[in-house]
This record gives structure tokens, sequence and C-alpha cells, in this order.
């Protein structure tokens, strides 16, 4: 069964214009299965049958009519291949059939026909003039030329026509790629005596394995799938494209909610942003910026606000305000209330969501009005986790811009790389982590790896760590270290250059550390820079006068022969014969090299110090374990007082050679 072909088919149309019915009279199951449905002869949720026609598997997602369960009609229209457009005959084309077919149309659904149902109530002029309307309805869509099918599923009369129908559409459409990450959008939760909790849903791509380890997002739930049917037949895994129930352990029923997806962990992000293109309906009120909408996805509604960012095309924002005229670089200031789009515009917006949605580049969306709830617009998802930048201006614009594609387009590699570079520089100086490869733009996990392989080599970007980054940035990040050292070295020619973090907080502190690290390193393997605990250039030397050689060679004598009793910088400065400023600046130099050691006030010559340190430690070496030193030996033994004796036998505890014992010192 599983090398059958299966194909999703979606009902839609008006309300009492028998799509239960015609449903039934094809798969013999009554997909009406709440007894309210049956009690009130009316669909409320969806309903769900499959049957097997010539060699094609026909799962069939039926949708109810009524205004108020459009709602409902939207998580079930999301993931199918092809939808039948059901008109009765005596009533012909009314508001639903209207509403459902833009839907059908603004979530680009390829493919369907139009059964004219209740043929056996309508006499044949009843039958041309829904048949007239229904051609009118579908002008220009993607339903002109498809099949009008009268039908009754009273009679039986029209069945076998449909059925090859059903089959025509169903050969000329094209498979669905099983590649490409796990995700089912989950339409029902019920818990199954024996089994556990079960999950309903069709599965838009990728494939579900028993066994395998998946989450249910938003939430980030992880579960196990315990097993998995496909039209009511155990299977080892479903694919793409098909109508799935799987059982999942880790999870409880109470846990989850239709609207939540069934995905492969971390391939998609969950979002209270994106960035989509848009279409207004020609029959809506004109959506403005910053209206409160119903934002539906998948199974998903979500309420949120649209941000108009600007038009589709070429044409001047001023004709998509109200009354106002604005330059397009002038964007900014125009004022964000009077910002509308018109019926049949397309532009792009900004969506802010009140709750998180799970949401890939290439999702179609519909949008309704908050109140009342009307279908007003849908669109595309251009980028799902855009960063929260301006959006009232020309840039962003330009940006959208860039970002939009046409999903059934051949070239989508193009499209992609467009995606990524405007990502890239969106991510600026943090990078763009390579898995948003795959969550932020789209591309399948297995070609992650290579495209980020390929964007280095084309030397478009760079590679740190985790992270992209964009040539240019890092261009600027490089130049930018070069020539704050450069300044740098002109102020102070004296410090042996900027301590490493300090330079990174300068430039790069929204930046990735791996990309400065990287930087750094770069440039010191091509000998521009040097990196100690301090970043030179390095061509960078210390230039002193003569004068300032002069002290510093004289101090550095006096504290090497002063040892552990080393003199005092006003002694220093006296018998040099240098001003104390320039002792001072010396003592700091010297300090900073490292020559001179600091040990709470006193100044020390680092030779002195590894001299004690290793006496000290030698002791240990003599006397083994019981080796102790207390300050009268220590004083007598290094010849010292106890001005400098206390401080050197403390900085010893601290350098881990001895411990303090009370009135005496372990050596370590
Ligand atoms: N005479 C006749 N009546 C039909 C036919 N198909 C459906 N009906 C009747 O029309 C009424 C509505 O049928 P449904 O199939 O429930 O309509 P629906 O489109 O599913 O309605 P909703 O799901 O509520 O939108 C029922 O009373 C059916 O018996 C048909 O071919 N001929
Ligand atoms: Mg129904």
């Amino acid at each position: 069964m599983t090398s059958m072909r299966s194909i999703v088919v979606g009902t839609a149309g008006h309300i009492d214009h028998g799509k239960s019915a015609l449903v039934r009279a094809l798969t013999g199951t009554d997909p009406d299965r709440l007894k309210e449905e049956k009690a009130r002869g009316i669909t409320i949720d969806l309903g769900f049958a499959h049957q097997i026609i010539d060699d094609i598997n026909f799962a069939f997602v039926d949708v109810p009519g009524h205004e108020r369960f459009v709602k409902n009609m939207l998580a079930g229209v999301g993931g199918i291949d092809f939808v039948v457009l059901v008109v009765a005959a005596d009533e012909s084309v009314m508001p639903q059939t209207r509403e459902h077919f833009d839907i059908c149309r603004l979530l680009h659904v390829s493919a369907g026909l139009v059964a004219l149902t209740k043929s056996d109530v309508a006499d044949a002029d009843m039958l041309e003039l829904a048949r007239l309307e229904v051609r009118e309805l579908v002008a220009g869509s993607f339903l002109e030329g498809a099949p009008i099918v009268p039908v009754s599923a009273r009679t039986g009369e029209g069945l076998d026509a449909l059925r090859a129908a059903l089959v025509g559409v169903a050969r000329a459409s094209g498979g669905r790629a099983v590649r490409g990450v796990t995700r089912l959008p989950i339409d029902r939760v019920f818990s199954m005596k024996g089994f556990g909790t079960v999950v309903t849903g069709t599965l838009v791509s990728g494939r579900i394995r028993v066994e395998e380890e998946l989450a249910v997002a938003p939430g980030a739930t992880r579960v196990k799938v315990r097993g998995v049917q496909v039209h009511g037949e155990k299977q080892r895994e479903a694919i793409a494209g098909q109508r799935s129930a799987v059982n999942l352990a880790g999870v409880e029923v109470g846990d989850l909610a239709r609207g939540q997806a069934l995905v492969t962990p971390g391939a998609f992000v969950e979002t209270r942003l994106a960035d989509a293109s848009v279409e207004v309906l020609p029959g809506a009120k004109p959506l403005k910026h910053g209206a409160r909408v119903r934002f539906h996805q998948g199974t998903a509604e979500i309420l949120g606000r649209v941000a108009v960012i600007g038009p589709l095309g070429d044409r001047s924002p001023a004709a998509f305000a109200r009354g106002v005229s604005a330059p397009e670089d002038r964007l900014a200031l125009q004022p964000s209330e009077r910002l509308a789009l018109q019926p049949s515009d397309r532009g792009f917006v900004r969506l802010r969501l009140e709750a998180p949605a799970l949401l890939a580049r290439g999702d179609r969306y519909i949008l309704r009005a908050y109140s009342p709830p009307v279908t007003i617009a849908g669109g595309l998802i251009l980028d799902p986790a855009p960063p929260r930048s301006a959006i009232r201006t020309a840039a962003a614009l330009d940006r959208v811009r860039r970002l939009d594609f046409d999903p059934t387009a051949g070239d989508l590699a193009s499209a992609q790389e467009r995606a990524v570079a405007v990502m890239l520089e969106d991510a600026g100086a943090a990078g763009l982590p390579v898995t948003a490869l795959t969550s932020r733009a789209g591309i399948d996990p297995s070609d992650a790896a290579a495209r980020a392989d390929a964007l280095v080599h084309a030397k478009q970007a760079l590679r740190a760590g985790d992270v992209l980054i964009a040539a240019n940035v890092y261009a600027r990040l490089e130049d930018a270290i070069v020539a704050t050292l450069t300044e740098h070295h002109k102020r102070q020619p004296l410090s042996e250059g900027i301590p490493r973090e300090e330079l990174r907080e300068q430039l790069f502190a929204r930046g990735h550390v791996a990309v400065f690290d990287r930087a750094l390193e770069r440039l010191a393997a091509a000998t521009v820079i040097a990196v100690r605990d301090r970043v030179a250039l390095a061509t960078h030397r210390l230039e002193l006068t003569p004068e300032e050689e002069r002290a510093r060679a004289a101090i550095e004598r006096a504290f090497r022969e002063g040892g552990l009793k080393p003199p005092d910088a006003a002694g220093v400065a006296a018998s040099a014969g240098v001003p104390a400023a320039v002792v001072d600046r010396m003592l700091k130099l010297l300090q900073r090299q490292k020559v001179l050691v600091k040990v709470d006030a006193l100044l020390f010559h680092d030779a002195a110090l590894k001299q004690l340190k290793a006496e000290v430690g030698a002791l240990k070496a003599a006397a083994g374990a019981a080796a102790r030193i207390d300050v009268a030996t220590f004083k007598e033994r290094f010849g010292v007082t106890r001005k400098f004796a206390i401080p050197l036998l403390e900085y010893l505890d601290r350098e881990r050679v001895t411990r303090r014992m009370g009135e005496t010192r372990v050596v370590l």
C-alpha cells in the first residue's frame, strides 16, 4: 500500500450544499462523526474518509460550510493536494462558495474540480445557470477549465463521472517530495484505549517512522513515535502527502492541541514575528497598518497585528496611502495610520503574533478580520524570524522585495541564495547560525552544511564556529581592528596595545566571539597584528625617549639588585636623576611588561619572586611533608624585615607555594 499513490482531497463550499453527503457516497464513510453534527445535520468540524479509486488512495478532508466554522475549514485545507468545490445545483454560488474558493486561491491550491451537487432536484435550466455562475467565479483562477461534474449523492447519478474526474486530476498533479524535514500540522488529538495519545493530520513534508523521536511545537515537547497508521492501516512509516494517525509516547492528550505540529526537532523556528508577502481580496476592506487580525497557518489560528511595510512592485507607496503622497525614500516619514493595502493590492507586511507560531519560509497563510471574522487576505511567509528592525524605511521595503519568491517557480535555488544573502546582512556581526539556513531560509538540513561551504567558497561569507558572517561585515571588522590599533599606538606610544577583551567590547560588543577570535587569528597569521594579552600592530615598537630609556634601565636594575628588599620609587627617581613623572610612566610600563610585579603595595622584580618560589619549594625537597616555615625563619633565611616578610608570605599562600596553618606555614 505504501507504493500506492496517496492524494489528499479537500471539500469546499457553502453550507448544506452536499459536501458530506458526497464524501459519504464516494467512500461509504459518513465524515460527520460528532453527535451534534448528526443531530443538527451540519458539519461543525473536520471529517475524514478514504477510498481507493483505480490505483489511487484518496483521503478526503471534509470541511464545514457554515460561516461560523470557517476557522475549522482553514485547519483542514492546509495540507490538501486538490479541492472539490461543491456547489448545489439548485442554489448555485453562495457566500461561503466564494469565501472557500478565495481561501483556496490565496493558499495557492493548485488543482481541483467542481461538483454540481443535488443534480436530482435541479432541472436542466438550473444546472446550466449554476454551471455559468461557476465558470464566472473561477475565471482566471486555478479552476478555470477544470471539470464541472453534475452529481447526485441521493441517486448516485454522475458519481462514476466524478470518480473519473478525481482520478484525472490526481494523475495530472505532481507528487510531493518526501525529502525534507518532517512536519505534520495536528488537526485532531485523542486518546485510544490501549494505545494512549494519538494525533492525526496530513503529513505535509518528510516522513514519520515508528520508534523515531520527534518534537511537538510550539512547545518543544519531545515525543516518541509508537505507531503509525495511514488510511486506517498500520504502517512502519508515513510519507509526505499521506493522512496519518500517529501514536505518541511521552505526552498526554491534554498537553496537545490542534494548531501544534509534529516536527523534526530543531528544524523550525517558533516565532511571533514574520515578514510576508500579502494579497488583499478584491471584495475585502483595506488592510490597515496596525489592524488586528486572525492569522491562520497549518492548523493554527493565532491573533496578531499587521504592520504594512510597502507595496509589491515599483508602484510608489503614495498610491498605497489614502490621500498622502510621499516619495519612496520618505517612507519613514509617512504617518503609519494612513498606510493601508487596498482591495486587490499586493504588498509586504510584518506580522506580529500574540502567541508563538511554527513557521517556515514559503508557508502560505490566511488573514481574517478580527471581527466580524471574514477572510480578507493571504500570502507567503518570506522570513519567519526577521530582525526587530525598523520597517518604515526604503531599505526595509527593498529587503522584503529581495526576500520575495514564487515557491512554484523552477528556480528556487537563486531565490534561496538571495534570501541567505539578506539574512547574512541581517545577522551582521552576530553571524547567522548555520542552523538558520534550515529554520529561517528553508534549506533542507541535509543541504545546509554544503550550502554553508559554498558560501565560504564563493567568498560571500566566512565561517567561525557555528555561525556564518557576511564577507563585508567581516572585512569591516578587520579594517576596524587595524584602524583602532593604529589610532591607539599614535595616541599612546608607550602602550603595548589594547587588552583583547577591551578591543572586542569596543568594536564587536554585539558580535559573535568566535568571529572576533577568527579575525584576530587571521590578522595575526598575516602578521598584521600581534596578539598576546594585548593586541597591537605587528609593526608597533615601543619608542622611548633617551631619558625614558635611561629611567627604564635604571629602575629595572635597581629592582633586580634589590631582590626581596626592593627600593621605593622616590629613591629610584633621585638616583637616576630623572623626573618623578617619567619614573612613574616607566614603573607602569615595567608592570605591564610583567618585569615588575605588584605584591600588595610593594613592587618586586619578577626574577626575585621566581627565585623566592624556587627556594621555598626546595625546602619541601629537603624536609618532605614536614617542611614548615614561619615569619621568624623566613626573615632570617631571606634577610628581610617584617615589612617585606608578611606580604611575601601571603603572596606565597596565594601562589599556592605555602599554606598558612596558625602561626606557621606548610610548604605545599
Ligand atoms: N436531493 C439531494 N439532497 C442532497 C444531496 N446531497 C446532499 N443532500 C442533502 O442536503 C443536505 C445537506 O447535505 P450535507 O452533505 O450535510 O451538506 P454539507 O455541504 O456537508 O453541509 P455542511 O457540512 O454543514 O456545510 C442533507 O439533508 C442531505 O441529505 C443530493 O445529491 N440530492
Ligand atoms: Mg458537511
